[in-house]
């Protein structure tokens, strides 16, 4: 046996325990020790039958996903041949059990499958999540799940990735009991009673019962496709499982296999998946604070407070309420106190009336929020969240009065999108607990929290600023303090190339229909109409004083605005709408900007959907170098979970710093070159890319710090 994997003998049964610590990935050396301890048990005469359970937290969380990157790489030439071990499990003479707890997913559930029986833990879950990393089980799961839990539900599980609870598991029959109290000791009983039974192992590739028929079938596959085609838009790995499920009922278990390993492999080796599992290890990475060690002390966040119940601040206050956190939360008036709260328990009702959840979560939430007009309360705060407008002068009004009504210990943070933390801890005795916790709206919905650190701001307030990030369910990733941080820096060059377009010759919808087509949730025309074109002219406001003299500025967002134009919410902005919220374009408003554009002596010309995409996604890539060589950003990837989770930025392509590298940086750095010789100064090349394009580097090179860097 190895370190990874033991067996121990009890009652006539071998024990094969898994111990690869911290999921018991099946990492080299895993196989091979279950193989072993299987072949002993087989040998030994003194044993009647074998079990395979988990040590620590968990069953097998499924293949190494770092194995992946070596098999596309070539560095591991061996690839992950589960196949054979499955089999040999599966064909073994003596009945052998899976007993689970935690998870088992992806391999992880392909190894119980191939057992001949499954015992699980009342809490632990089930899942071929493969797809959320861009491939398709690739352990004969696409096989043997339908033959245990029917066409349906396995192509719902392997195309769409969602994990299943232990009572669901039972129900589907991809499990045979649930164990309550010790897992072990009831593994051991079930075993006991089949070894008594003296039926023959039950082979899971020998069901067939429930693989339905073509007529069964055929609408299910195609209701798949329908919906693969919506929520997993650009990602070839759903279409793929849905394929392989269908193999399974139209060949034999032998060919079936094989066709699952060619789809299995065609996904791995596609950009997708690289993107997908890039984006899996960006999110861990992000966590990781070089000068914040683990073991950094956070502050207990008991009780918390927001200021501002509109949009962001009742955003804000749900996400401590939905965490089981009591939050105070202040207006300075009743009418928008009583405006706030009605927008959330609106939200919270849709969720009820969606089946997410019960009213009494709802009632439980609501009463953890507790509305006021005054500081009362708040020097029992641990934290205190300002979300009050976007004006330099009210923050700082909000942070000197929470100066004086905070205790010592409670953290400062801002919600603002681009202002200065630490112009704005100034207005406090204790900028070392002011930060920025930066949400995205809907912030009950959106995953990012973007946490700014200011010159002063104490490690431990980042520190605990990432626990909270956790609590809350978001990916904090922590960034340096300049004008709209990360995201919002980037956006900038990104949204004022879209409405350079638009003013050069490209309707709206052509700039929009583009990025649509390019993956993102929305184009950049349609999510200014969504966020509010008041919303960007009043940032605009704020910046005026940094505009350089004659430097070009789009036009056409302050027109909308004079308009009184302010995006859905008047029903209109670039586009108009309808009661649906339902885009309609508006050839008014195509004329409007042809005349504005006119005016400022703009040339109108024919522009290619390439154009577009380059144009808009470059300016986002350029502004990422600079951010990151001023260390604004830690990472490249720390900017491609920004995107990914704060803008709508296709996961399938990485984000754009991932998307930079699959394009290649000299051909990203040639072109906007070229931009830079047609439209001047805006377009003037980050030095860390011409530097990394130079070299031949990445991105991801840079991340590995694998660079000879000029200072
Ligand atoms: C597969 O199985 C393909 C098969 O069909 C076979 C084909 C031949 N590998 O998430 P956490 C690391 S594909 C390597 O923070 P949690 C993770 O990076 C796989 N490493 O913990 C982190 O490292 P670090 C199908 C892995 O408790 C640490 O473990 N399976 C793997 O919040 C802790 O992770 C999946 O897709 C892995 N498979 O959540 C499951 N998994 O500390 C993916 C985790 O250095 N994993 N790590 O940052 C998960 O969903 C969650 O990790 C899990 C635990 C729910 C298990």
């Amino acid at each position: 046996m190895s370190e990874l994997v033991s067996l121990t003998k009890q009652d006539g049964i071998g024990i094969i325990t898994i111990n690869n610590p911290p999921v018991n990935a099946l990492s080299p050396g895993v196989p091979e020790g279950i193989a072993a301890a299987l072949e002993e048990i087989e040998n030994d005469e003194s044993l009647t039958g074998g079990i395979i359970i988990g040590g620590g937290q968990t069953f097998i969380a499924g293949a190494d996903i770092k194995e992946f990157g070596k098999i596309t790489s070539g560095e591991n030439k061996r690839g992950v041949a589960f196949l054979p071990l499955l089999k040999r499990i599966e064909d073994s003479p003596k009945p052998l059990v899976a007993a689970i707890h935690g998870t088992a997913f992806g391999g992880g559930l392909e190894v119980a499958m191939a057992f001949h029986y499954r015992v699980i833990a009342p809490t632990a879950q089930v899942g071929q999540p493969e797809v959320n990393l861009g491939i398709i089980p690739g352990a004969a799961g696409t096989q043997r799940l339908p033959r245990l839990a029917g066409v349906e539900k396995a192509v719902e599980m392997c195309a769409f990735g969602a994990p299943i609870k232990a009572g669901d598991a039972l129900k589907y029959g991809i499990v045979d009991r649930v164990i309550e109290g010790d897992l072990l000791a009831g593994a051991i009983a079930f075993l006991q009673e089949k070894i008594a039974s003296n039926e023959p192992p039950r082979r899971t590739c020998d069901l067939t019962d429930k693989l339905g028929d073509e007529a069964t079938n055929a609408p299910i596959f195609a209701a798949a496709k329908k919906q693969a085609a919506k929520v997993r838009r650009g990602q070839p790995a759903a279409l793929a499982a849905i394929d392989a499920v269908e193999a399974a009922t139209k060949l034999s278990f032998e060919e079936g296999v094989k066709r699952e390993q060619e789809l299995f492999l065609e996904c791995l080796y596609s950009t997708a998946s690289k993107a997908l599992i890039h984006a899996f290890f960006g999110e861990r990475a992000v966590a990781k604070i070089p000068d914040i060690p683990k073991a950094t002390p956070v502050y207990e966040i008991k009780k918390a407070a927001v200021i501002g119940a509109g949009t962001m601040g009742g955003g804000i206050a749900m996400n401590y309420a939905n965490a089981g956190i009591p939050v105070l939360l202040k207006e300075a008036s009743q009418e928008l106190l009583d405006k706030g709260l009605a927008v959330i328990r609106k939200n919270y009702q849709n969720s009820v009336n969606k089946g997410r959840f019960p009213q009494e979560v709802m009632d439980k939430r609501m009463a953890l929020i507790t509305p006021t007009l005054t500081y009362d309360g708040f020097a029992e705060a641990d934290i205190v969240t300002e979300a009050v407008f976007e004006g330099m002068a009210l923050k700082k009004q909000v942070f000197g009065e929470l100066d004086k009504v905070c205790k010592a210990t409670c953290i400062l943070a801002s919600n603002t999108s681009t202002l200065d933390i630490d112009e704005i801890a100034a207005a406090t005795t204790r900028p070392e607990m002011v930060i920025g916790h930066h949400y995205f709206s809907p912030a009950n919905v959106m995953r990012l929290l973007e946490i700014v650190r200011g010159k002063a701001t104490r490690k431990e307030v980042i520190a605990t600023s990432l626990a909270i990030a956790k609590k809350l369910k978001k990916v904090g990733v922590v960034v340096g303090n300049c004008r709209g941080f990360v995201g919002n820096r980037m956006l900038h060059p990104y949204g004022r190339e879209a409405i350079f377009l638009v003013e050069e010759g490209a309707r709206p919808q052509d700039v929009d229909g583009a990025l649509y087509e390019f993956g993102l949730a929305m184009g950049y025309l349609s999510m200014s109409d969504l966020a509010g074109i008041d919303v960007g002219w009043r940032v605009r406001q704020e910046a005026k004083h940094l505009e350089k003299p004659g430097i070009r500025q789009p036009l056409i967002g302050d027109k909308l605005y004079e308009m009184g134009r302010y995006g859905q919410k008047t029903g209109a902005g670039f586009y108009d709408y309808d009661e649906k919220r339902n885009r309609i374009p508006n050839p008014e408003i195509e004329a409007l900007i042809k005349e504005t554009a006119s005016e400022a002596g703009i040339a109108q010309r024919d522009i290619s959907k390439d154009e577009i995409i380059e144009r808009t996604m470059y300016a986002l890539i350029n502004e990422g170098a600079k951010i990151l060589e001023e260390g604004i950003a830690l990472r490249a990837v720390d900017i491609d979970i920004i995107y990914l989770n704060g803008y709508g930025y296709p996961s399938w392509r990485g984000g754009p710093m991932f998307y930079a590298d699959t394009v290649g940086l000299k051909k990203v750095y040639e072109r906007i070159c070229e931009f830079q010789a047609q439209h001047g100064e805006l377009w003037e090349p980050a030095p860390l890319l011409k530097r990394l394009a130079e070299e031949g580097k990445t991105f991801a090179d840079f991340d590995k710090g694998g660079l000879t860097v000029t200072a």
